[in-house]
């Protein structure tokens, strides 16, 4: 594990020299580098990019309406509909590619999904804001799986009971990490601006219990 990994101070059991394990005050992730292949991950990115209806969605705060700073799209079984900021979704049908991406995540974790969430960082200025994905819709400490394709860009967390408490992850193309345990319910994560990154897809699977 290199410093530009990782960088914190809590315990790290690292499993090789690009996989790595965090386990403690309720944050339970596992970060796996070069999960895919750069060629592979460049292969996905462009056909996403090319084959997603990407929208931008609004999000309420303070009943002030914003744009989200990123485009998204989701996709899931039918019957599904999800809450955010007061704003309810219904799910896309699945696609042919992030069917198959689903399955090899599903292979590799041993957790299944049921749902994903693909944002698009079209440039180091969109970004996505503190937040737990500790909707009902999702369970008690969910699985969320998140690959990373195209620019490298910072993911930080923070303990929700004491927001000193922080840690930073550099996610790089073509990474895999895996959030669970009492992550959700615990800590917040977010993906800051980043002067002059390129553009960047992240796809975090999801399994939803129930609908909203
Ligand atoms: O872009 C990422 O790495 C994280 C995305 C995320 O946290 C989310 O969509 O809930
Ligand atoms: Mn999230």
């Amino acid at each position: 594990m290199s410093k530009s990994h990782y960088q914190g101070n809590l315990f790290v059991d690292p499993l090789s020299s690009e996989t790595f394990v965090l386990q403690r005050e309720g944050l339970d992730i596992r970060y796996q580098e070069n999960w895919v292949s750069a060629e592979i991950a460049d292969y996905w990115f462009d056909c996403l990019l090319s084959e997603i209806e990407w929208q931008q969605d609004t999000v309420t705060v303070y009943g002030k309406k914003h744009l989200t700073p990123r485009l998204s799209y989701w996709m899931g079984e039918h019957w599904m509909s999800y809450t955010y900021s007061r704003n309810t979704m219904q799910a896309h049908p699945w696609q042919d590619l992030p069917l198959i991406i689903k399955q090899k995540i599903e292979k590799a974790t041993g957790h299944q999904f049921n749902s994903v969430l693909i944002n698009y960082y079209r440039d180091g200025q969109d970004s996505n804001g503190w937040h737990a994905d500790d909707e009902p819709e999702l369970g008690d400490e969910p699985v969320i799986a998140s690959l990373s394709l195209g620019a490298v860009r910072d993911f930080h967390f923070r303990s929700k009971r004491d927001h000193s408490k922080k840690h930073k992850l550099c996610l790089r193309n073509g990474s895999l990490l895996t959030m669970q345990g009492a992550t959700q319910s615990q800590w917040q994560h977010h993906v800051p601006k980043r002067a002059s990154a390129g553009s960047r897809i992240n796809l975090t699977f999801r399994r939803m219990v129930r609908s909203s």
